[in-house]
């Protein structure tokens, strides 16, 4: 037993096992449709916009991006979501990003109409674009850039944004909190008259060979795949394995625990009573006992961390430093 901030906590785990699942599955048909159509519309486009989780600033990106879609192309990554991103990794993760190649980062909070970054985007997509040779594009009047990501990162959203500001126009692509909004990536969508500026909206790709499990633990944690490929009590497991093995304890009190505990069926358990969540389960004997709903309370874990509640995140946090320290 170990003493923390006062509150006497077990030994946390130092790895993370996913129970039952030797590999997660996560790659859906649409998405290599996806990848195939983007790389046809290449060559109609002058400029490439990335989108990426600034909460996962080197977990999950497709390195297929850099293979197909991305490397022709000027190249801006945007790291978004940054309302909900520790700041303290912004640098390391600058300096990371510069030795991987990307020279254009830029960091946005789509919610925040008066976000730096977001301003900067179209001036520099534009002045990219001016100084590189468009080739078969060279004569073409208007600019099209190509807004590509993993999915739920806030694709769409970029593009709502850059249409509001700049052409005083409504929403023109959907938006939602669960990933896989986008399907089609054929929808252009003007965003600025002179010059006529135009994006092309797709939908979100990931890789299909992620590389490690904790990757794909981390990418369902952010929602960038939808919570019932991997199971929301799983999810809400490595949550629970992250928070304590950075010695981030605001969860005791929102779960309103007394300690730490590094035991999920516990913490999931005791939250379910708490929030008085309770399912109906029917025994051998056919009679009905009522029991706490865990799977409910896995999902109000882990609604409260993406709301940002349990404080701003940044889950590589441990590779930036590993990499900036090398
Ligand atoms: N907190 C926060 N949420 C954001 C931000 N930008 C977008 N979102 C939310 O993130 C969710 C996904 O946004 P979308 O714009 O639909 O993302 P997408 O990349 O187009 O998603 P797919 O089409 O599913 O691939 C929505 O609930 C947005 O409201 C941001 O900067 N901060
Ligand atoms: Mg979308």
């Amino acid at each position: 037993m170990a003493n923390i901030g006062g509150k006497v906590a077990e030994k946390f785990r130092d790895v993370f096992r996913v129970p039952h699942k030797e590999k997660l599955q996560w790659f859906p048909g649409h998405m290599n449709r996806g990848l195939k159509q983007m790389q046809k519309h290449l060559k109609n486009v002058d400029c490439v916009i990335e989108v990426h989780d600034a909460r996962i600033p080197i977990s999950g990106r497709n390195p297929n991006f850099r293979h197909t879609v991305t490397g022709i192309k000027p190249h801006i990554f945007v790291l978004n979501k940054i309302d909900l991103a520790d700041n303290r990794c912004t640098e390391m993760t600058k300096k990371s990003l510069q030795q991987e190649g990307f020279s254009h980062v830029l960091f946005t909070n789509f919610k925040n109409q008066q976000c730096q970054g977001m301003k900067g985007i179209l001036p520099l997509a534009i002045d990219l674009i001016n100084n590189t040779n468009r080739y078969n594009r060279s004569n073409q009047e208007d600019f099209a850039i190509m807004v590509i990501g993993v999915p739920n990162v806030g694709k769409s959203s970029l593009i709502n944004r850059l249409r509001n500001k700049h052409l005083g126009k409504a929403n023109a692509t959907a938006v939602g909190a669960v990933a896989g909004i986008t399907r089609s990536v054929l929808t252009r969508i003007k965003i600025k008259e002179t010059p006529p500026v135009y994006l092309l909206d797709t939908p979100g790709v990931l890789t299909p060979n992620v590389p490690n499990v904790e990757i794909g633990l981390k990418l369902a944690l952010v929602s960038c795949l939808q919570d019932h490929l991997v199971g929301p009590d799983v999810i809400a497991d490595y949550l629970l394995y992250w928070l304590n093995k950075n010695r981030r304890f605001e969860y005791v009190d929102k779960l309103g625990l007394s300690d730490p505990c590094d035991d999920i069926l516990e913490v999931l358990t005791l939250s379910a009573v708490k929030l008085q969540k309770t399912k109906k389960i029917r025994q051998h004997d056919n009679q009905i006992v009522i029991c706490p709903d865990i799977q409910a309370a896995a999902q109000n874990f882990l609604k409260i961390f993406r709301s940002g509640e349990l404080g701003p995140v940044c889950l590589d946090a441990d590779i930036l430093q590993n990499r900036t320290n090398s």
